[in-house]
């Protein structure tokens, strides 16, 4: 019965500052009746207008919740998801302490997808990961991304690690073969620190293993939201963005099951 972590308890935006209403380990999911439990209500004024975004006010006749909605996905991985009494999707999880979008685009589930391109190092045997540090926590991270509206996962994935590992270098032709054989490791929810009750993030991860050196012929460089880059070693514990050390754990063990 998995409970959300780094989407409680924390400080949501620094400006304007707003705190998410405190939520104990114990009364995280929505079964727990908690009378008390006040959350602010925050939409990132960043996000209003967006082309990207929905609108603040949903069209609730329109808006088709749980469905392919024209472009947009807004079906969940974990569940049908509910919606509350002024018809806004609730978080599968559980409580935030943040109502609203807060800095979300969509309503619900909002869909990324994460793709993990792997090594083996010089060594023979350390197995690596292109990581990304992201400028909006400073975290290392997974280079992800969201999926555009009508966007194929399997375009975002590279589109995205074009993006933020090649520096905008989309689909140069000496790594078309690293995108042909790729491993899925997980779809679901994704513990993101901007998830609130009633908006949230889900992906698909996806490893790519680069067996044959493709990418020793690429200069992989941080672009776009990111400002640095490095391979980073599976078993070298270090702290990820959101759910992403699941995510390299998940990894490891497919590995192993396949390689070893
Ligand atoms: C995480 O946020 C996903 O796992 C993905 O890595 C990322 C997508 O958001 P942006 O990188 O576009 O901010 O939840
Ligand atoms: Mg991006
Ligand atoms: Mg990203």
């Amino acid at each position: 019965n998995f409970v959300h972590n780094k989407c409680r308890n924390a400080i949501y935006s620094k400006s304007p500052l707003v705190n998410r209403f405190p939520v104990p380990n114990e009364l995280t999911k929505w079964s727990r009746e908690w009378l008390e439990y006040s959350p602010n209500e925050f939409t990132d004024p960043n996000v209003l207008g967006k082309v990207w975004a929905d609108p603040e006010i949903p069209d609730l006749k329109k808006t088709a919740w749980n469905r392919i909605d024209g472009k947009v996905n807004r079906v969940s991985f974990v569940c049908e998801y509910a919606v509350d009494s002024s018809l806004r999707p609730i978080n599968p999880i559980g409580r935030t302490g943040i109502s609203g979008r807060g800095i979300l685009g969509r309503w619900g589930p909002n869909h990324a997808a994460d793709p993990i391109v792997t090594r083996i190092a010089e060594d023979g045997t350390t197995l690596e990961f292109v990581a990304i540090q992201r400028r909006d926590t400073g975290e290392w991270a997974i280079p992800g991304g969201m999926v555009d509206a009508g966007e194929q996962v399997s375009q975002t994935l590279r589109r995205e690690f074009a993006e933020e590992a090649m520096s905008g270098v989309v689909d140069i032709g000496a790594i078309d073969e690293l995108w042909n054989n790729g491993k899925e490791l997980y779809r679901g929810y994704v513990d993101d620190p901007r998830n609130t009750d009633n908006a949230w993030m889900e992906t698909v991860v996806i490893n790519f293993h680069d067996s044959t050196g493709l990418l020793k012929n690429v200069n992989l460089q941080a672009g776009d939201d990111a400002k640095a880059l490095r391979w980073i070693p599976v078993d070298s514990g270090e702290p990820l963005y959101a759910s992403h050390e699941h995510f390299i754990q998940l990894l490891k063990e497919n590995f192993n099951l396949n390689n070893l």
